[in-house]
């Protein structure tokens, strides 16, 4: 099977560490392709233009990293491999809630650096603040009320690896927020997180 990439995606990223957790990356071909760089080889691969992209050991295309991560998951699960989406319902519905606050995180980040490379004069002040204070508002929430349901130990799950790839962007491309400040818990959990293999393995080019 095939894994359509960009090394600065978070979102990529995240499906790379899981493959990694769930100990079948090696059965991915990793093929780079940037969005806009590389846009029109992509568009034949995913319509959407995107990355990630997965196409399957059947040719079928699956896209969205958190149905890439579900599709993943399943095929290790198949292979004798443990579950990193949660054993029961109650605790596959939390790795969703927190796997959806990561990726909403992610989502205004990555607008942000998008608005940053067009044009001066056609930025909008406007949507960068709203992008900025979404992004603040759920660290804060992440910071006092969810925090204590993300694993530092041994056992991770899809929540922690996607909330890594969150923080981990933020701190790769938006050094200026200095998201840390004033959130002890989410930082001390993710310093803590960043000792993974599958982290190190996974830095975007240029990051430590
Ligand atoms: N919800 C998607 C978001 C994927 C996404 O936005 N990827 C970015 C790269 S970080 C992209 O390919 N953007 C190209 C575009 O928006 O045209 C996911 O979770 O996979």
């Amino acid at each position: 099977m095939k894994l359509f990439y960009s090394s600065t995606s978070p979102y990529a990223r995240k499906v790379q560490m899981l493959a990694m957790e769930l100990g079948i990356d090696a059965q991915l071909e990793q093929c780079e392709l940037h969005p806009l760089k590389n846009a029109r080889e992509l568009a034949t691969v995913n319509p959407l233009g995107k990355v990630p992209a997965l196409v399957t050991p059947k040719g079928g295309l699956v896209v969205d990293s958190p149905v890439i991560c579900a599709w993943l998951d399943n095929h290790a699960v198949q292979l004798g491999k443990k579950t990193l989406l949660g054993e029961s319902r109650e605790r596959q519905q939390q790795i969703r809630e927190l796997e959806a606050l990561a990726d909403g995180i992610m989502d205004p980040a990555f607008l942000l650096v998008m608005e940053a490379a067009r044009p001066q004069q056609q930025q909008s002040t406007q949507w960068r603040q709203r992008w900025r204070d979404a992004i603040h508002r759920t660290l804060d929430y992440l910071d006092k009320e969810r925090c204590r349901e993300l694993s530092s130990g041994a056992t991770v799950t899809l929540a922690e690896l996607a909330m890594a790839c969150a923080l981990g962007y933020l701190d790769f491309r938006h050094t200026d927020m200095n998201w840390r400040e004033g959130r002890a818990d989410l930082s001390g959990w993710f310093d803590a997180i960043q000792q993974r293999h599958s982290f190190h393995a996974t830095l975007p080019p240029g990051a430590s």
